[in-house]
């Protein structure tokens, strides 16, 4: 291996480039500096593609048994629904869209609509999606406020399309970023069929009765409200009688206890959301299990790298979005800027003699390699955007929805 350093400007890249042997090996080549390859001609890739199921993508998730097919069988392509027209959009708030349902009710023998995931940070929201839709969609740490930006799994079976929104974790906000995560959250809340209210049942009553969830959930749509006491595995009872008596009684929701990592109790409230949902024509076709770009998920796994490899504020300061994404390339060319909040910030994700995005790269690249099932060439690209997670431009610019009044921080 080669390490070539050029500092340029604010600019670092991290540019690794295989040879096929070192696919499965060690890294071939990190270029610190300077541009990508001009082998690799700039040009708009085909990246706006949406997941189809059931696809390479992530696999099953680690310490989880294979997950069994829903009831009914996952519908294919073409067997029971025929590829859709999209209907408009019903919801739109700060740029966020999702399509809405034409016709009445009684139309239809299929059953369809949003199931929102709401719940504080770390409660397991991402996990339990995951689990729900059966493909790893969610990026998932064991840091709080993981998730930024509302994520949509999608699961259709005979009976039913399931259309997950996952949110970022309601909290009180304190920066701009924050508050665009707590915006995202209160619209999928809103735009809901069902909310799926997920809390950690190690923690009890306490984040229903205080904080900002009681609030969120007083302003709820009158939709059917189920509560999901996640990660049993951790409290001694398997079942809190006075827990399920509580959000029965204030809240009129329906108590579920389970354990999104290991997939238990996830069947029955999957067969339970189903039956919640209004009766109506599938919005998305039948193999579609995502609505956000591939790229936004690779964009996403290298995040999620950076939350699992770095600590204290690093996590929270960086962003990434995919530049270029050549898929008829072999390898998939893959230019990926990571942008930072300070220059000391830029050092800490270099490490010494570039160790630390040396490892970043590999990390990202693997996971990303599973994802698409093909072979990745990474190129990232270290940006120093000053202040970034308070600035509405910026933050507009990195594709977080804003909202237009109030202070940035
Ligand atoms: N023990 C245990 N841990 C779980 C369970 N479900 C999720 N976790 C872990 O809890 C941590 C947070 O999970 P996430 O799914 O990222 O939580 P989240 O609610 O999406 O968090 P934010 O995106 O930060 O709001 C991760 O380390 C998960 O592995 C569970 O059932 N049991
Ligand atoms: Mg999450």
């Amino acid at each position: 291996m080669v390490l070539l350093v050029y500092p340029v400007g604010e600019y670092v890249a991290a540019s690794f480039i295989y040879c096929p042997s070192s696919l499965h090996g060690p890294e071939g080549l990190l270029f610190l500096g300077g541009p990508g390859p001009s082998a690799f001609p700039r040009r708009s890739g085909p990246f706006e593609a949406t997941l189809r199921g059931p696809g390479p993508w992530r696999g099953t998730q680690s310490g989880r048994e294979p997950q069994s097919e829903p009831q009914g069988g996952v519908v294919r392509p073409g067997k029971i629904n025929p590829p859709l027209q999209k209907p408009p959009n019903h919801g739109n708030f700060l740029g966020m869209t999702t399509p809405a349902r034409e016709g009445s009710p009684e139309d239809f023998d299929t059953r369809t609509g949003y199931v929102t995931l709401i719940g504080p940070p770390n409660a397991g929201k991402s996990t339990l999606m995951n689990a729900l839709v059966g493909e790893q969609l969610s990026i998932v740490t064991p840091k709080a406020q993981t998730t930024w930006q509302r994520v949509t799994g999608i699961l259709t079976t005979d009976r039913a399309q399931m259309i997950f929104l996952d949110t970022p974790g309601l909290l009180d906000a304190r920066d701009l970023l924050q508050r665009s995560m707590l915006a995202s959250a209160q619209a999928a809340l809103q735009e809901a069929d069902v909310l799926l209210l997920v809390v950690d049942a190690s923690k009890g009553l306490k984040p229903l009765e205080s904080g900002p969830i009681p609030s969120a959930l007083a302003d709820r749509p009158r939709v059917p409200l189920l509560v999901a006491f996640n990660k049993m595995d951790l409290v001694e009872r398997e079942k809190d009688p006075e827990l399920a008596a509580w959000v029965s009684q204030q809240l009129g929701g329906e108590p579920f206890f389970i354990c999104a990592l290991k997939n238990a109790g996830v069947e029955g409230l999957r067969a339970r959301l189903e039956e919640a949902l209004p009766a109506g024509p599938h919005l998305y076709p039948a193999d579609e299990i995502a609505s956000e770009p591939v790229r936004f998920f690779v964009a996403e796994m290298i995040r999620e790298t950076v939350f699992q490899e770095y600590h204290q504020e690093i996590p929270y300061s960086v962003f990434c979005q995919i530049e270029e994404f050549r898929e008829a390339e072999d390898p998939v060319y893959i230019q990926a800027h990571v942008f930072v909040e300070r220059k000391s910030q830029k050092g800490i994700l270099i490490g010494k003699g570039g160790s630390s995005i040396r490892n970043l790269s590999t990390l990202s690249r693997e996971k990303i390699e599973e994802f698409l099932g093909r072979r990745v060439y990474l190129d990232l690209w270290i940006k120093i955007l000053p202040d970034w997670r308070r600035k509405r431009a910026d933050l507009r610019r990195l594709g977080f929805p804003v909202p237009d009044e109030g202070p940035s921080t």
